[in-house]
C-alpha cells in the first residue's frame, strides 16, 4: 500500500513537470457508446474512425488544442501515445478549447485484455475523464463497479454524458437521465448539480450535435480554470490517504487505561502469590508470638517437639505448622497466570488499533513476557528477603536479632549480617514486650514451682505453716500463665495483620515494577510510536 502511495506521488511529480496549463481529458466508455463520434464532434472533423468494426485499435487517438506543440508532445510522450495517433483540430481552432488535450480511448469493455489495460493505464494518467454511456448500457454493472465506484473520489474531474439521446423521446431521455443520476449517486460520485462541486452529468447526441455545444462550453470553462491537473492530483493523494487510513487511524480510542494497568498489576500480584505470602507471614508472626508469650510448659513442649521434628526427617506434618512460611524465597511464580496477565493486557492495548500496530503491540508484550516469570521469581525473592526485615518497631532496627530461616529470633553478629545478601535493615525485630511476656511467664512458672516445693515441704513436714499460701502460688501460677498467653495472642493480632499487609504490598510492588519495566513500558512505547505516526498521517492526509 505504501508502494502504491509512492507511485502516486511519483506520478504526481511527473505530471507536474509537464505543462500544467494543458488539460488532458479522456473520452471513455463501452463499445459503440459513441466515443469516437463525440471526439469528432468536439474536434469538428473526422479525426477518429467512428463506427469501425470491432475489435478497434488499442491505441488512443489524441487531439491537442494548443499552439505550443512541444508542450503537447511532452504530455503525449508521457501518455505513450505514438505520433501516428496524434491529431490536430481544424484551423483556426476553437479558442474556447485552448489548452485541451482530448483522447479517444479504446473500449473499456473490449474483449481484448490489452485494450482494457490500456484504458486503465490512461485513466490513471489523465487529468479528467468524459464517460460516455448510451441508453442501453448506462446501467452496466462493469462500468459502475469497476470504474465509477472506485473513481468516486474524482467527481470534480469527471463528466458523464448520456449519448444518443436523439434515439429517445424527450420524456424517455429525462427518465434515463434521472436513473443515471441515481446510479451515480449510489456509486458515491458527488454530482455537480445546483452549482455544487462534483461530476457533471449531461445528455447529448454526438451524431446530431444536440447538447454537444453545452459540453463544449463546460469543457471550455473547465480547461480555462487551469487547475484541473492539480485537482486530479489532489484527488489521487486523497485517495491514497483514504486507503492508508485503516493502517494509521484507529477505530476506537486505543491505549492503556488506568483500569487496564491496575488489572495487570493485580494479575501479576496473584501470579507471585502476594496475598498468600501475606497470610503466611501473618501466621508465622502469630506462631512466634505464641511461642514467645506462651507458658513455659508450652515452650518446653514445643522445644521438645521441634527437637524431635529436627531429628525425625519425615515429620513434616509436625514441623510444618511450626515453620513459618519461608520468606517466599524460591517461591515459583505461576506461569499460566503471568501469561494470562500479559495476554489480557496486550489485548486491551491492541483493541481498536490498525492491524499492523495491534500486531506490534502484541509483539512488544510478547517479548516482554518472555523472561517475565523468571524476573518475577527473582523480584519476589528479593521482596521476600527485604520483608524479613520488616520489623514492627522500626525504632528497634539497631537491635541485632534477625529471623533465621525458620522464622526464629536468632542472635547474629552485626558484622556477619552486614555481609549478607539481604538489604540493609533486613532483620526482624522481635517486639520488646515479647521478652517481658517471656519473663512474666518464667516468673509465673517459678512461683508455681516454688509453691509445689512448699507444698512438698508441708507434706513431708520439712517445714510447717498454712496450706493456703503455697496453694495460692500453685493455682496463681497455673492460671496466670494461660491468661497472659491469651492476652498476648490478642495483642499480637494487629501487628500480625500489619505484617501480612506489608508483605503483600512488598510483593505486589515488586511484581508491578517488574511488569512495568518488561511489559507496560514497551507496550506504552509502541502506543506512543503509533500516536506519533498517526499524527504524521493526519498532517499528510489533512495537508492535501
Ligand atoms: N443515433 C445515434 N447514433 C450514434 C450516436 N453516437 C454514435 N452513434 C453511432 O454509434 C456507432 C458507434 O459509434 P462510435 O463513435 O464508433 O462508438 P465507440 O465505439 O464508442 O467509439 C456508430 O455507428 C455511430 O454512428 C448518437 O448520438 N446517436
Ligand atoms: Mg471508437
Amino acid at each position: 500500500m505504501l508502494a502504491e502511495a509512492g507511485r502516486v506521488l511519483e506520478e504526481a511529480a511527473t505530471r507536474q513537470r509537464h505543462a500544467l496549463d494543458l488539460t488532458v481529458v479522456a473520452i471513455a466508455g463501452a463499445t459503440g457508446s459513441g466515443k469516437s463520434t463525440l471526439f469528432n464532434a468536439l474536434a469538428r472533423t473526422q479525426l477518429s474512425e467512428a463506427g469501425v468494426r470491432r475489435p478497434t485499435t488499442a491505441v488512443p487517438i489524441a487531439c491537442a488544442w494548443t499552439d505550443r506543440a512541444d508542450q503537447a508532445e511532452g504530455i503525449l510522450d508521457r501518455l505513450g501515445i505514438p505520433p501516428r495517433a496524434r491529431r490536430q483540430p481544424v484551423r483556426p481552432y476553437d479558442q474556447g478549447l485552448h489548452g485541451l488535450v482530448l483522447l479517444d480511448l479504446p473500449d473499456h469493455d473490449s474483449a481484448t485484455t490489452g485494450h482494457r489495460e490500456q484504458v486503465d493505464r490512461m485513466l490513471s494518467l489523465v487529468d479528467a475523464v468524459i464517460w460516455v454511456v448510451d441508453p442501453e448500457k448506462y446501467a452496466d454493472a462493469v462500468l459502475h463497479e469497476r470504474y465509477l465506484r472506485p473513481l468516486s473520489g474524482y467527481a470534480e474531474v469527471t463528466f458523464v454524458v448520456l449519448n444518443q439521446v436523439d434515439r429517445l423521446s424527450g420524456d424517455a431521455a429525462d427518465q434515463v437521465l434521472d436513473d443515471l443520476r441515481r446510479l451515480l449517486d449510489e456509486d458515491g460520485l458527488a454530482l455537480g448539480e445546483h452549482g455544487e462541486p462534483g461530476a457533471m452529468v449531461m445528455a447529448l447526441s454526438a451524431l446530431t450535435g444536440e447538447g454537444v455545444g453545452e459540453l463544449r462550453e463546460a469543457l471550455a470553462q473547465f480547461t480555462a480554470g487551469r487547475n484541473v491537473p492539480e485537482r486530479r492530483l489532489i484527488a489521487d493523494v486523497d485517495g491514497v490517504a483514504a486507503r492508508l487510513r485503516p493502517s494509521y487511524v484507529a477505530t476506537g480510542r486505543p491505549g492503556l487505561t488506568e483500569v487496564a494497568r491496575h488489572e495487570f498489576d493485580d494479575r501479576l500480584a496473584e501470579a507471585v502469590g502476594a496475598q498468600a505470602a501475606g497470610l503466611a507471614a501473618e501466621r508465622a508472626w502469630l506462631r512466634d508470638a505464641e511461642y514467645a508469650c506462651g507458658t513455659s510448659w508450652s515452650r518446653a513442649r514445643r522445644s521438645l517437639g521441634r527437637g524431635r521434628g529436627a531429628r525425625g526427617e519425615g515429620s513434616t506434618s509436625r514441623s510444618t505448622p511450626d515453620t513459618p512460611a519461608p520468606p517466599t524465597a524460591g517461591r515459583t511464580v505461576s506461569r499460566p497466570l503471568v501469561e494470562q496477565a500479559v495476554r489480557a493486557l496486550a489485548h486491551e492495548a491492541a483493541t481498536g488499533l490498525p492491524d499492523p500496530w495491534a500486531q506490534a503491540v502484541r509483539d512488544a508484550a510478547g517479548r516482554g513476557a518472555e523472561g517475565l516469570a523468571d524476573a518475577l521469581d527473582e523480584a519476589a525473592a528479593d521482596a521476600a528477603a527485604a520483608s524479613v526485615g520488616t520489623g514492627m518497631r522500626p525504632t528497634a532496627r539497631t537491635g541485632h536479632r534477625r529471623k533465621d530461616r525458620k522464622g526464629w529470633m536468632v542472635r547474629k553478629r552485626r558484622a556477619v549480617r552486614k555481609g549478607g545478601a539481604a538489604e540493609p535493615g533486613a532483620r526482624v525485630v522481635r517486639p520488646r514486650w515479647w521478652a517481658v511476656a517471656t519473663a512474666v511467664q518464667s516468673a509465673l512458672t517459678a512461683l508455681q514451682l516454688a509453691g509445689m516445693a512448699w507444698l512438698l515441704g508441708l507434706a513431708t513436714d520439712t517445714f510447717g505453716g498454712e496450706w493456703w499460701a503455697p496453694g495460692v502460688l500453685v493455682t496463681g501460677g497455673g492460671v496466670g500463665g494461660p491468661v497472659v498467653a491469651w492476652c498476648c495472642r490478642m495483642l499480637s493480632r494487629g501487628p500480625a495483620r500489619r505484617r501480612a499487609l506489608e508483605t503483600e504490598r512488598r510483593l505486589r510492588t515488586a511484581a508491578a515494577g517488574c511488569g512495568r519495566e518488561r511489559v507496560l513500558e514497551p507496550v506504552a512505547a509502541e502506543l506512543l510510536r503509533y500516536r506519533e505516526v498517526r499524527a504524521q498521517y493526519a498532517i499528510a492526509a489533512g495537508g492535501s
